[in-house]
């Protein structure tokens, strides 16, 4: 009661809103397009933006979520780069009454009363996205080799996508995941691990399921450099769904992307007013997405917002 007495007061007086978010970093396409939606949402929702960027490090966003405690902003939302390891500091925002919004991943807390709301895709159903496609473009009971590119070890897309994917290829054994390994969502280590991959199978590998789409770019110019044709003799699925992701389908590289939004700042703005005046959000709000396969690349690209 209290809080919300002193959050409708708030709402009375007409100073700022000042917001605290932590991100990641600057890992991805993906990544850089999600930072752009959050400055800019801010400055059109007339909210003071406090902006963090912890360089793929859990201890920077540790440091600047206790920086922001000690600021006394009003809200704090950061997107954790992995998900276990946050109880101590959401505590400490917690006790000082700073309400605390997760963007884009999730947390592994057992008190969900640590953040107000999880605001971001589904990831799970995002893997799953990524295997229907893949059993429905191949169409085979023969044996399928597939490897996998996985995210930031820990991170909640690298885990619910890897679930996803698995979940839906369980009751089709001739699907098999080979090997699979962390690129860490980035061009260059999913270039590097593709690269081994490579190495250890050769010509063994049909399928490529990458975690982003960054990872699968890197991949496809190993593959390039090995002498295959990415596209073609691998057969490549990723997700996010960026820009450069169109311009691989278009090039005939890359054969489908499954869809998951960065683009979600304005909703974060609004997610924050409604809290300053008071209101209770919901728990969980996740954000609307598609899959697009190649054959739609062109005809899609002009409308790609990110
Ligand atoms: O898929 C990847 C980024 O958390 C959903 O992080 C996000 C993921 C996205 O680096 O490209």
């Amino acid at each position: 009661l209290i809080t919300l007495v002193s959050l409708n007061a708030f709402a009375q007086s007409n100073k700022k809103i000042v917001l605290g978010f932590s991100q990641i970093g600057a890992e991805s396409e993906w990544r850089t397009a999600n930072t752009e939606s959050i400055k800019a949402a801010a400055a059109a929702a007339g909210i003071e933006l406090k902006f963090a960027d912890a360089q793929q490090k859990q201890e920077n966003q540790i440091k600047a979520i206790r920086s922001f405690i000690a600021q006394k902003v009003d809200v704090i939302a950061f997107s954790p780069v992995v998900e276990t390891g946050w109880e101590t500091v959401l505590q400490e925002a917690k006790r000082a009454k700073i309400p605390v919004i997760l963007t884009d991943r999730a947390v592994n807390v057992k008190d969900d009363s640590l953040y107000v709301s999880f605001m971001g895709s589904d990831f799970v159903e995002e893997g799953r996205r990524a295997a229907v496609w893949l059993m429905g473009y191949l169409h085979t009971d023969k044996p399928v080799n597939i490897v996998e590119l996985q995210g930031t070890v820990g991170s909640a897309p690298a885990i619910d996508r890897k679930r996803g994917f698995e979940e839906m290829l369980k009751p089709f054994p001739n699907y098999k995941i080979i090997r699979s390994q962390t690129g860490d969502f980035t061009r260059a280590k999913g270039k590097e691990v593709m690269e081994a991959f490579l190495k250890a199978e050769g010509k063994n590998i049909n399928v490529l399921f990458a975690h982003n789409d960054d990872m699968a770019i890197g991949a496809i110019q190993a593959i390039e450099e090995f002498g295959l044709k990415p596209g073609k003799d691998i057969i490549i699925v990723s997700i996010d769904a960026v820009k450069g992701a169109f311009e691989a389908m278009i090039a005939g590289k890359l054969n489908c992307t499954v869809e998951c939004s960065p683009l979600l700042g304005e909703q974060l703005m609004a997610a924050v007013k409604d809290l300053m005046a008071g209101k209770t959000l919901p728990k969980r709000i996740v954000t609307n997405e598609g899959v697009y396969p190649a054959e739609f690349a062109a005809q899609v690209f002009p409308s790609r917002k990110y």
